[in-house]
C-alpha cells in the first residue's frame, strides 16, 4: 500500500471524485449509497476501507471507473495478441477481466484444441511451414474486420510472425477457422491489417529471403537473390476464408518490411509500409561483420513503400500487368510495379516502426526507435509528388523515391523511442514511447482545445517500456476514444514476484479528461503486441451452435453428426467408427470394445441445447481431450495400439452427475 499524505483531504477528494463520475445516476451502486441514508456520499464503513487500504482520492476514482459489479458486463472487449503463446486474449474493459483465450496457432487442452481433435489437425495442416506442422506461433497484430472502416464484429485476423502465417477467427464462436501459410516467405510482420471493407488482409514480409524461402540462396547474394513482398489476401466473408487463388503479391526489395498502414477515406486503395535495414546487411560475426543491429542502422534514412493496390487489382482484372507465378502465388515483379506506377519509396527517419493512418486517412504517422519525433506524412502531398514526378532518384531496384521534405506535413518531438500511434474521437494522437516508458498525447493538426497545431500536449508514465498502445476503435475511421491500453514489454516491480519470468503488464488509461489517468495494472501472460478494442454491443456471438451436429471449423452441419437414437458403432475391417452422443449426464455408447491395432474413430455430438452445457471427452492414456459445445460435433481418431482398459470421462463439470459421465474403452 502506498504511503500518502493528507488523508484528511480524502473525504472531500472522494466526494469530488464521485460527483465527477456521476454516481448520482441510477446504478445499483448509487442505490446502495442512498440506502446508507442521508446526504452522506459514502458511509463511515467506506471511509474506513479507504483508510485501511491507504487509498488516495485518485485511487478511489480509478477503482470506481473500473469496477464492474458482479453480474454486470463490461462496455468494451479487447482482443490482445498473446505473442509467443500463439493465441489471443480477450479482456473486458473497463474491468480488464479476462474473458477468453482464443488459441490459434498453439494448443489449448481446455478447449480441446490440438489434443486429438480433427479440426485443429486440419487447421495445423493448413498452416504447415516448410512442410512441418507448427504447434506454436508468434501472434503480433489482431485486426478486426471492418465495413466502411468501422469494426463490424464479424471476424478477427492475426498474424504469426515466426512462420509467415495468418489465422482467421470467427467471432460468432470465437474459434479459429482458417490458417493460411504464405508459401513465399518465412516470416511476416507488416500490414497485418485489413483494407477499408475487409476486401483484403494485407501481409508483408519481415526478414528478406529468396522467393520462395524454401529455395536456397547464399547470404552473400542477399541483394541479388533475396526479396521482400506484400501479399493481398482477398477475404470471402460468406465462407469466412482468405482465398489464396485470388491473392496477389507485389515483390519488394529485401529491406525488412515492418509495419504498414492501410489507406482509408481519402487514401483508400493505397498502403504504406515501413522498412528498415535498407542497408541490406546480413549477419555473420564469424567473418568479422559488425553486429547486425549496427550494420542495419547505418543510413540516416530508410524507406516507406507507397503502394497503389487498387490499381494493381484493376490492372490484374484487365490482364494489363505482368505477373509471375511462384508456388501458386501471383507475383508482380518490382520492375513491373515501377513501370505501372504502383510502387514508390519515400525516405523516412531511420529504423521506423509504427505506420498509422489517422481516422480520415489524410495523415500517416511514422515513428521509430531511433528518432524522437513522430513524422507525419500528408497523403495529399504524396499524391502531388507522384503526379508531378517529384523524385530524388531511385533506390537500387529502380523504385522512384519521393522527396521527404515535399511529402512531410509535420514532425512532432515526442520523446525517446516513439513506436506506435493511435487516435481518439476528439482529434488527439497518442504515441507509445518505448525508451521513455510513456504515452505521448499530441495534437493532430490543430488541437480540439485550441492548442498549437502538431504539438505535444501531455506525457503519462507507464510501466515499463511500452510497445504498442491501443485506443478503443483507434485504428478505425471513427475511434470511440475513452480508453487507451498501454501494452508494456517489461513489468519489473509492478506485480508480486513470480520467478524470473515476469508477467507482462497491460495498463488501462482513461483518456476522456483533460489529463490522461492511469486506472489499473493488469499482469497477464504472453507478450502483447497490438490489441484492438471494440464496443461489446458490436459483437453478436452465438450462445449455442445453431443446429445439432454443427462443425465449428467448416461452419456447416457435420457429415458425422449423430442424432439421439442414431448412436452406433460401425466396423469395417480394422476401422471402427463410433457415432456417439453426449448429454447430461451420459455418453451413448458408453462402452467401446476393440481389438489391439484397430483404428478407432470417435464422432461425438453434444445434443444438449442448454447454453454453457459443454461436455468434454478425455480419453485416458491416448493424449486426447475433446471439448464439445452444445450442438457441436467433434471428431477424433487413434490407433488402439496398446491393450488395456482406458476410461474416458467428461472433463467439464457439467451436472450433478458429471462424475458419473464416463465410459470404458477396452482394448484386447
Ligand atoms: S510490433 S511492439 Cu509486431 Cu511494435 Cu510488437
Ligand atoms: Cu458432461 Cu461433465
Amino acid at each position: 500500500m502506498k504511503n500518502i499524505n493528507g488523508k484528511i483531504k480524502l473525504a472531500a477528494g472522494l466526494a469530488l471524485a464521485l460527483a465527477a463520475l456521476g454516481v448520482l445516476a441510477l446504478t445499483p451502486l448509487r442505490r446502495s449509497f442512498a440506502q446508507i441514508g442521508g446526504s452522506a456520499l459514502f458511509s463511515p464503513g467506506l471511509e474506513s476501507i479507504i483508510k485501511a487500504r491507504e487509498l488516495t482520492p485518485g485511487d478511489v476514482e480509478a477503482a470506481l471507473k473500473t469496477f464492474v459489479p458482479p453480474g454486470s458486463y463490461d462496455d468494451y472487449m479487447m482482443f490482445a495478441s498473446g505473442g509467443q503463446a500463439g493465441n489471443v486474449l480477450v479482456f473486458g474493459i473497463p474491468s480488464m477481466r479476462l474473458l477468453k483465450n482464443i488459441p490459434v496457432f498453439s494448443q489449448d487442452s481446455w478447449q480441446g484444441f490440438g489434443v486429438g481433435d480433427h479440426n485443429t489437425r486440419d487447421l495445423f495442416n493448413q498452416g504447415k511451414a516448410a512442410g512441418q506442422v507448427q504447434t506454436w506461433g508468434d501472434v503480433h497484430h489482431p485486426a478486426l474486420s471492418v465495413t466502411k472502416g468501422l469494426y463490424d464484429g464479424e471476424f478477427l485476423f492475426v498474424n504469426d510472425k515466426a512462420n509467415g502465417r495468418i489465422g482467421v477467427v470467427d467471432l460468432r464462436d470465437f474459434k479459429a477457422r482458417q490458417i493460411v501459410k504464405n508459401p513465399l516467405i518465412a516470416t511476416n510482420h507488416c500490414g497485418a491489417k485489413v483494407t477499408q471493407d475487409t476486401e483484403y488482409y494485407v501481409e508483408g514480409a519481415q526478414f528478406g529471403n529468396p522467393l520462395p524461402y524454401t529455395d536456397f540462396a547464399p547470404l552473400s547474394r542477399y541483394k541479388e537473390d533475396y526479396r521482400g513482398l506484400v501479399t493481398f489476401w482477398p477475404f470471402d466473408r460468406s465462407a469466412g476464408k482468405l482465398v489464396q487463388d485470388k491473392s496477389f503479391t507485389v515483390e519488394l526489395p529485401p529491406y525488412w518490411q515492418d509495419l504498414g498502414g492501410m489507406g482509408k477515406g481519402v487514401s483508400h486503395g493505397w498502403v504504406f509500409i515501413n522498412t528498415y535495414n535498407t542497408e541490406m546487411a546480413w549477419p555473420d560475426s564469424s567473418q568479422g561483420k559488425p553486429p547486425i543491429e549496427i550494420a542495419a542502422s547505418q543510413r540516416e534514412m530508410d524507406y516507406m513503400h507507397v503502394i497503389h493496390w487498387k490499381k494493381v487489382e484493376s490492372l490484374l482484372k484487365a490482364g494489363k500487368i505482368k505477373t509471375k507465378t511462384i508456388k501458386g502465388m501471383r507475383v508482380v515483379p518490382i520492375a513491373e510495379a515501377v513501370r505501372q506506377g504502383v510502387l514508390y519509396n519515400i525516405g523516412e527517419p531511420k529504423s521506423p516502426h509504427g505506420c498509422d493512418l489517422n481516422p480520415d486517412g489524410r495523415f500517416i504517422a511514422v515513428s521509430g526507435k531511433l528518432d524522437p519525433h513522430a513524422t507525419i506524412f500528408s497523403f495529399h502531398k504524396i499524391m502531388k509528388a507522384i503526379e508531378t514526378k517529384n523524385y530524388e532518384g531511385t533506390d537500387p531496384y529502380g523504385i522512384p523515391i519521393l522527396k521527404f521534405k515535399d511529402t512531410v506535413e509535420a514532425q512532432v518531438e515526442l520523446g525517446l523511442g516513439p513506436l506506435h500511434t493511435e487516435y481518439d474521437d476528439k482529434g488527439y494522437a497518442y504515441t507509445s514511447l518505448f525508451l521513455d516508458s510513456a504515452i505521448a498525447k499530441w495534437t493532430l493538426d490543430k488541437g480540439p482545445r485550441g492548442e498549437k497545431p502538431w504539438t505535444l500536449v501531455e506525457k503519462l508514465s507507464v510501466h515499463y517500456n511500452v510497445g504498442h498502445l491501443t485506443v478503443a476503435g483507434g485504428d478505425t475511421a471513427k475511434p470511440y476514444g475513452k480508453y487507451l491500453v498501454a501494452l508494456n514489454k517489461w513489468s519489473l516491480d509492478r506485480a508480486l514476484p513470480v520467478g524470473p519470468l515476469h508477467p507482462q503488464n497491460l495498463q488501462l488509461i482513461d483518456i476522456t479528461g483533460e489529463k490522461m489517468q492511469l486506472l489499473s495494472d493488469v499482469p497477464t501472460v504472453g507478450e502483447p503486441h497490438y490489441a484492438a478494442i471494440i464496443k461489446a454491443d458490436a459483437l453478436k456471438p452465438w450462445k449455442i451452435y445453431p443446429e445439432i451436429g454443427f462443425n465449428p471449423l467448416t461452419g456447416k452441419k457435420s457429415p458425422t453428426a449423430t442424432l439421439p437414437g442414431k448412436e452406433r458403432v460401425v466396423r469395417d475391417g480394422k476401422n471402427v467408427h463410433v457415432y456417439m452422443t453426449a448429454i447430461r449426464s451420459h455418453f451413448i455408447p458408453d462402452r467401446v470394445h476393440v481389438k489391439q491395432g484397430d483404428h478407432v474413430y470417435v464422432h461425438l455430438t453434444n445434443i444438449d441445447r442448454a447454453q454453457d452445457a459443454t461436455h468434454g471427452f478425455a480419453l485416458s492414456s491416448y493424449n486426447i481431450n475433446l471439448s464439445i459445445d452444445p450442438g457441436a460435433t467433434v471428431d477424433t481418431d487413434f490407433i488402439a495400439d496398446r491393450s488395456g482398459v482406458f476410461p474416458w470421462y467428461c472433463s467439464e463439470f457439467c451436472s450433478a452427475l458429471h462424475m458419473e459421465m464416463m465410459g470404458y474403452l477396452t482394448v484386447k
